[in-house]
């Protein structure tokens, strides 16, 4: 018979800190967690949870779906959330208004739009990112779409039935083709773009190491769409597939993008129209009610709310095609660049990243004198990662990780491995430098250093990724 106050996520948020009080939500419910946070068995990382929810944690740290964590939870009510919370009335001065509620552990590089990834040691923790930790890259408003009412449209090929394109509501695209399934990691071409930064300033997202997160995606093929639209692999002048997302600035202009018209129907490409993101309806900062997946391939070709399809001889002109997402040679600077003279970013090379321990920390050896080292290792087109070097002192000498991620097909290796290491110090020096480096199914390699790699856009950064530390024995 107890009735409980009722709070907005916005006033959980205020209570991130112990001095303010920490608070979480769970299902429906607050609690104010700040007693338990000293006697929290996993220690302070509890708090990455503060003003916000546990359910993603708590899918994370699987130690936490038993009756006895309820119970101690339970002890702590002090609210529930208003169910009113999503109804709030937005502010129309704001096209970010109604943008949706994030968890509060992100690291916000932009907030309007919205740009975060989390913090690299969560990454790693499991393989498959949950939605609400899985890094957002928008470039404008989340659009807000009823799904009753979305239609795709699919421009027929030339000279055929351009006039009455194919028009596809959500529920076509669930029944009319069939479900398939795929783990892809996608990974923004500025991941990394603060170590470009530190050897000299770039115009782009101060991004760290974990723009980059794994999901199981499921959807139709676009292969199949494509059929259903008249196309086949001989249509002629068919060379690139446009997508046109519905998240358009305020003149209008819509987010866009292409691949090549091949790779969108080569069955073993997997390309998805994606419906679905580990199981549940896409969120909506992932593209909710239909994105395009493109496994292997550069995020930026990856278009969330889908609105459009066509084919053309040429790549999209869109400004995120024509004149962002390339790589230049270093010498090249704002007044010199000419982006007609570089392809657009496609398929991305081999990247690795050393997730735990984190730059500055101090590291103390087990009593075997032994360290962990984590990170993730992926390389763009299918590539398989075959291996990941980890140095413990600076290059000289090296060991190899222990890899962990499913079994994907030969030349369809879309998602990342973790990897860890457990070694001794080869030194007895107090400060160390870790080193990490992956090589890919064909041999690729990482570059050793970033200046050879540098380009006045921050992107492309995966040169080997190197984490200073001191040892405390
Ligand atoms: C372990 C409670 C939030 C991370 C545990 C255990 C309990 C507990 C009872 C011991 C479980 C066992 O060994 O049977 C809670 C409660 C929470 C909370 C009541 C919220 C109020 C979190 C959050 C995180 C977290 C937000 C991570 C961000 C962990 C970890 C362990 C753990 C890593 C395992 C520690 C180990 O293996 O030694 N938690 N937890 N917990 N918790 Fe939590
Ligand atoms: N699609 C639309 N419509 N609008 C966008 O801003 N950002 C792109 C891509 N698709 C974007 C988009 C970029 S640059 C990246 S890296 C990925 O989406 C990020 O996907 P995520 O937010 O699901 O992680
Ligand atoms: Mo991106």
């Amino acid at each position: 018979g107890h009735s409980f106050p009722t709070y907005t996520r916005e006033d959980v948020k205020k209570h991130k800190t112990l001095a303010d009080r920490v608070w979480v939500t769970y299902g429906g419910e607050v609690f104010d967690i700040t007693d338990f946070v000293e006697l929290h068995p996993g220690g302070d990382r509890i708090l990455f949870a503060a003003g916000g929810a546990l359910e993603p944690f708590w899918a994370l740290y699987g130690v936490h779906k038993s009756e006895h964590v309820l119970e101690i939870l339970q002890e702590y009510k002090v609210g529930v959330l208003d169910p009113n919370d999503k109804e709030e009335v937005p502010d129309l001065s704001d096209p970010y208004s109604q943008d949706p509620s994030r968890h509060p552990v992100l690291k916000v590089n932009s907030a309007k739009p919205f740009n975060a990834e989390p913090p690299p040691e969560i990454l790693t923790e499991r393989y498959i990112t949950p939605n609400e930790l899985f890094f957002k890259r928008n470039h404008l408003p989340v659009p807000n779409i009823n799904p009753d009412e979305y239609q795709l449209t699919i421009d027929g090929p030339h000279g055929t039935n351009q006039e009455a394109p194919l028009k596809l509501s959500l529920n076509d695209l669930k029944t009319k083709f069939p479900r398939h399934e795929v783990i892809v990691t996608l990974q923004c071409a500025g991941n990394r773009r603060s170590e470009m930064s530190a050897v000299k300033p770039v115009k782009g997202l101060d991004w760290g190491i974990a723009a980059i997160s794994n999901a199981r995606w499921a959807g139709a093929l676009l292969r199949d769409v494509l059929l259903d639209a008249g196309y086949t692999e001989d249509t002629p002048k068919a060379l690139h597939v446009h997508f046109e997302g519905l998240d358009k600035d305020l003149t209008g202009t819509k987010y866009g993008a292409s691949i090549s018209f091949q790779r969108a129907m080569n069955k073993q490409n997997e390309v998805l129209l994606a419906y679905e993101m580990n199981g549940e309806p896409i969120p909506r900062d992932h593209g909710f009610p239909l994105r395009v997946i493109v496994p292997g391939v550069v995020g930026a070709r990856n278009v969330k709310w889908l609105g459009q399809i066509s084919v053309s001889t040429e790549e999209s002109s869109s400004h995120w095609q024509q004149n962002d997402y390339k790589g230049f040679n270093p010498c090249i600077d704002w007044d010199t660049v000419d982006f007609k003279s570089s392809p657009s970013i496609q398929e991305l090379p081999v990247q690795s990243a050393i997730t735990e321990p984190k730059a500055g920390q101090t590291v103390t050896p087990d009593s075997d004198d032994k360290v962990t080292v984590k990170g993730y290792a992926w390389s763009g087109d299918g590539r398989e990662i075959v291996r990941v070097d980890v140095s413990l002192d600076g290059g000289k000498t090296w060991n190899v990780a222990e890899l962990y991620g499913e079994k994907q097909k030969e030349r369809q290796s879309w998602a990342w491995k973790l990897w860890k290491l457990e070694a001794s110090l080869p030194t007895e020096d107090k400060e160390v430098t870790i080193i990490c480096k992956a090589v890919d199914s064909s041999y690729n390699v990482q570059p050793d250093t970033v200046a050879p790699i540098w380009n006045l856009r921050g992107v492309l950064n995966n040169a080997w990724h190197r984490v200073h530390v001191s040892v405390h024995r």
